[in-house]
């Protein structure tokens, strides 16, 4: 495999209320990958309308979705802040993808499974296609690596297996065109930290997410500190006080979830948390993770309600960032259709 250059993409849908499983297991380690990186990061609203959205409701959270990269410290001076939307290439890709892409791969995709429950068959095309969609998403650019939450894994191995069968399928095509071995990096994912997959605060089994129908299931990154400690403190828990090493935490969902949210929003690890407040009951616990969450929150919603009152200047973000983006994408796009073997407009 040629070297690429280092590259990061990852996306956010507009879908609703953002909560803390996205800004620890994505915003937050978009914020860090800056000083490393070049980066895209995208409000990813073709992906949202796979399943129904108002329109108005639709406008307002893509405001707010880039509000909160903002809020958070994603800088647009630095990183390319756009909606997937306006950079055609995406859809683009997507359907010359849709024809390497095979069924057997998507039927494996245990998301569409989730999502569209029992009522398969009046699911839309579009979120079984899903996938397919994000693998374009990510080598439009030709992206090398991809911070995201562990549920994103299996759509990341299938992004992989996506660039690997059009770099063989076109491997003479792609060298004839001059792009040496391979024209779509095998992209890695970035999965990690302590809050790779933050859990309900209602259920330790089940992952933090933005359609529990229960609010109290969630902190929303607009959750004022009220409702972030109503929602802490109702957590649900053990009776067992924290144990003071991270084995203790194994078959103690809940607990472990609280330990490893705590971890996350102080940079440090569980075994951090633990050494200080190994013994712990949750009472104690639990009140200085209000503290914590609300310190470390409340600025975030703070900045995001100020930015989503200047609608304008948000528009202008993002047309700012479309135009980058397409201009990475752009010839990435006309290249791979050379190599399909599509005649050019001229
Ligand atoms: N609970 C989570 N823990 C860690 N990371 C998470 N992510 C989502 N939930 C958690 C990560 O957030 C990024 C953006 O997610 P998304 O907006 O694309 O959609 P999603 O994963 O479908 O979010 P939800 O909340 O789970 O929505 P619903 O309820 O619609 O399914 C991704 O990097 C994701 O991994």
């Amino acid at each position: 495999m040629p070297a690429f250059k280092e590259l990061v993409f990852s996306g956010v849908q507009p879908t609703g209320n953002l909560h803390l499983g996205n800004y620890l297991g994505a915003i937050k380690r978009f914020v860090a990958m800056q000083a490393q990186y070049e980066c895209l990061y995208c409000v990813v609203d073709l992906h949202a309308i796979t399943v129904w959205q108002d329109p108005g409701e639709l406008t307002r959270q893509i405001r707010e979705v880039t509000a909160a990269f903002l809020a958070a410290g994603i800088d647009p001076a630095r990183s390319v802040v756009f909606n997937q939307s306006q950079v055609p290439q995406h859809a683009e890709l997507a359907w010359i993808f849709n024809c390497v892409a095979r069924l057997g791969w998507l039927n494996r995709m245990t998301q569409f499974k989730e999502k569209a429950g029992k009522d398969r068959e009046n699911a839309s095309i579009g979120l079984y296609d899903y996938p397919v969609l994000m693998a374009a998403d990510i080598l439009a650019y030709r992206a090398t690596h991809v911070p995201v939450g562990e549920d994103q894994k299996q759509h990341l191995e299938l992004t992989r297996d996506i660039a690997q069968k059009f770099n063989n399928d076109f491997a003479g095509a792609i060298a004839e065109h001059g792009h040496g071995e391979a024209f779509f990096p095998l992209t890695e994912p970035l999965i990690g930290g302590p809050a790779a997959r933050v859990m309900s605060l209602r259920d330790g089994t089940k992952k933090m997410s933005k359609s529990d129908p229960s609010d109290y299931s969630r902190i929303n990154l607009t959750d004022d500190p009220d409702a972030i400690a109503q929602k802490v403190r109702k957590a649900k828990t053990d009776a067992e006080p924290l144990p003071s090493e991270t084995a203790g935490l194994e078959k103690r969902p809940e607990a472990d979830n609280l330990v490893g949210i705590f971890a996350a929003l102080n940079d440090a690890s569980r075994e951090d948390v633990l050494r200080e407040y190994g013994g712990a009951q949750f009472s104690a616990f639990k009140g200085a993770l209000v503290d914590l969450a609300v310190a470390k929150l409340g600025p975030i919603g703070a900045e995001m309600k100020r930015l989503v009152a200047d609608p304008g200047h948000i528009d202008a973000v993002l047309a700012e960032g479309a135009a980058r983006a397409e201009a990475i994408a752009a010839p990435n796009i006309a290249a791979v259709k050379d190599i399909v073997g599509f005649v050019r407009r001229r």
